[in-house]
């Protein structure tokens, strides 16, 4: 990837001069140069290194530090000291993640330079920690970043992967001799297999390690409470990673003259009922089939279906695997991508109306350059079809091609209240004179970007690590969009296409997508059903004995064509 990260140049996002002056203010400038190191003593020309994510002369003056410091000594005294400052900076919102990753390169980049004068000292590091994505979960980002973060600030990481099996967790932690262990997971299956997990731990007796959690489906109240009950060691959240970075200094204090086979501080509080841990990890999750939601009570929503629904472009499903990639990027979202991926925020001293300017000039260049050199990375391919079917309570029934043979049936679950919305009511009853239309779609945009990614991580390209996912994650779900758009001119309902791209992003159009794990159809089983209907398995996607979408870059959806189709949540 391009050799020059963001925030060189003079694109550092927290104001590097009033910092500057700050830490520097008692040190006297030599030469007015323009050398930003002029003046500065060896240590604090390192730390200037890191705060800055400057890799140019990086060598160099760790050579002009080794005259003083053991290796050793530079890692721990100096640069970590400077990574403590980036720590800082993000904490205080005065730093963005994308350079908080560049600072990681360098410091990686000085560790790589460093270690093979050093001896491996043992208890050097600060701590040690396995990370894993669980079982069936091939969500790998949220634990790279942790990663990231936690070797660059002195830990050892052992991380092994994603679709990791307990028997793995365990037997590589005591193979590595690792003190904590980090799970990860992106969806709310991936947190009933935590906790599946921890009470494996219980009953081999390895209550003893520490455990954090991650990812996108945890709350802190399912970890704190729920998870607390259940096992019989520590377990923690972490909602990212600098929260990570900030238990393993507690988890290593708190250790510190306690024996190591005795669990750490624990504070499990008892259940008071046998079914009760049960109860309340239900009550988080929204995918649990709740019999009350899923049963039809008689009472529905009022919608009507159409007595004239849009007829079946064609029966089954087709592919589509040409794409003008250009074309696909003007779907992108931006706001998702520069702030959701990306994680940039507005600044102090950035006035909200003139946010979206800065992130323009900001965040815009690494969209233009990765859209250059991704073109040929990405493989987006779509598997889409239509099929017959008729509304039976809270059920959709697909039928064969002849319109009369069930083929399969979806059950999606019934607000409790309210409007009493369930998404079977957009589609007309059994018995109806016609039969109603569903489509279904489901996107990839390929296995390579993954493998890029996976390239970027290992060489310590960090910052390019996170741009390149967020590009893939967000042509994904470009991709998605786009095709529910030719999804609409096919049923003939595209009258009320926006005039602008961005409204598409708000689903201002005729009907809607839902995908499965989502609120209104949050049965991730499903998944089966529709790769029963569409068979994506020739565009390259794969299920996951969890149900997930494998490569890690794919979606799919039910998509509906009543215009009074939005989304809604079930309560
Ligand atoms: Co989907 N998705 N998605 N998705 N997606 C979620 C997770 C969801 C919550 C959205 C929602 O319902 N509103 C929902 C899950 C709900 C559920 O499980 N029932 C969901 C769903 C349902 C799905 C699909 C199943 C939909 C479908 O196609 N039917 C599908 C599954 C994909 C698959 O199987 N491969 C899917 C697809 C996708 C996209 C491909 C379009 C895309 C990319 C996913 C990806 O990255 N592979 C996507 C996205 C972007 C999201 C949201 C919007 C954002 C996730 C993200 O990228 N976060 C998400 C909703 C949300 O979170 N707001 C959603 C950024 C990432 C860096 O954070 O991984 O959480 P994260 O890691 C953080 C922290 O969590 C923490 O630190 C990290 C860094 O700060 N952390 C740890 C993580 N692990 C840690 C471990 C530690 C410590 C900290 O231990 C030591």
């Amino acid at each position: 990837m391009s050799e020059e990260p963001a925030g060189q140049g003079g694109e550092c996002i927290y104001d590097p001069l009033i910092e500057l002056m700050a830490r520097f203010e008692n040190v006297k400038v030599a030469s007015t140069s323009g050398d930003p190191f002029a003046g500065l003593g060896p240590d604090d020309k390192l730390q200037k290194h890191i705060v800055d994510g400057i890799k140019k002369n990086l060598e160099r003056h760790l050579d002009d530090a080794l005259v003083s410091h053991t290796p050793l000594e530079i890692i721990n005294d100096v640069l970590l000291a400077g990574m403590k400052t980036v720590g800082e900076l993000f904490g205080a919102g005065k730093m963005q993640l994308p350079f908080v990753l560049q600072s990681a390169e360098v410091m990686k980049a000085a560790v790589r330079y460093l270690e093979p004068m050093m001896e491996k000292v043992e208890g050097s590091e600060k701590g040690s920690i396995l990370l894993a994505t669980v079982s069936g979960d091939v969500h790998d980002i949220g634990k790279n970043l942790v990663d990231i973060i936690l070797s660059n600030n002195g830990y050892r990481v052992v991380n092994i992967g994603i679709k990791q099996p307990i028997n793995s967790i365990l037997e590589e932690a005591g193979k590595h001799r690792c003190e904590v262990i980090g799970l990860s997971g992106l969806l709310v299956k991936s947190t009933l297999i935590m906790r599946d997990n921890l009470l494996e731990m219980n009953a081999r007796n390895l209550s003893a390690y520490p455990v954090i959690l991650g990812g996108a489906a945890l709350t802190r109240a399912y970890v704190e409470v729920d998870l607390r009950n259940v096992y019989d060691g520590s377990v923690y959240y972490a909602q990212d990673a600098f929260e990570g970075l900030r238990l393993m200094a507690e988890i290593g204090e708190a250790a510190e003259g306690q024996p190591k086979s005795k669990p750490l501080v624990s504070d499990r509080n008892e259940p008071e009922t046998e079914d009760e841990p049960y109860e309340r990890v239900r009550s988080h999750r929204t995918d649990v089939l709740d019999p009350v939601l899923y049963t039809y009570a008689g009472i529905r929503s009022d919608v009507e279906p159409l007595a004239s629904p849009p007829t079946l472009p064609f029966y089954g499903a087709k592919r589509q695997t040409k794409f003008d990639i250009y074309e696909l990027y003007k779907y992108i979202n931006p706001v998702a991508l520069f702030r959701g991926q990306w994680q940039f925020k507005r600044p102090d001293g950035i006035a909200n109306p003139d946010f979206a300017g800065w992130l323009e000039a900001t965040a815009g260049p690494v969209f233009e350059r990765l859209k250059r050199e991704l073109g040929s990375v990405l493989r987006p391919r779509v598997k889409w079809g239509y099929f017959p079917c008729a509304s039976e309570g809270n059920d959709l029934l697909i039928f064969e091609e002849d319109g009369l043979t069930e083929r399969l049936r979806f059950s999606f679950p019934r607000q409790r209240d309210g409007r009493r919305q369930c998404i079977s009511d957009f589609f007309l009853p059994v018995g109806a004179e016609v039969k109603d239309t569903v489509g279904f779609h489901i996107v990839t945009v390929g296995q390579e970007v993954s493998k890029l990614e996976k390239e970027l991580f290992e060489k310590g390209e960090f910052q390019d690590y996170l741009f390149v996912h967020g590009m893939g994650v967000e042509t994904a779900e470009a991709l998605a969009e786009y095709w529910h758009r030719q999804i609409r001119f096919e049923l003939g309902i595209a009258d009320l296409e926006p005039d602008e791209t961005r409204l598409l992003f708000s689903g201002k159009y005729h009907g809607s997508r839902y995908s499965f794990g989502y609120p209104a159809c949050p049965n991730l089983e499903d998944q089966a059903k529709l790769f029963e209907l569409l068979k994506p398995e020739d565009i390259g996607i794969e299920l996951t004995e969890e149900f997930m979408l494998s490569p890690e870059q794919s979606t799919s959806a039910i998509i509906v064509h009543h215009p009074s189709a939005k989304y809604f949540n079930i309560r």
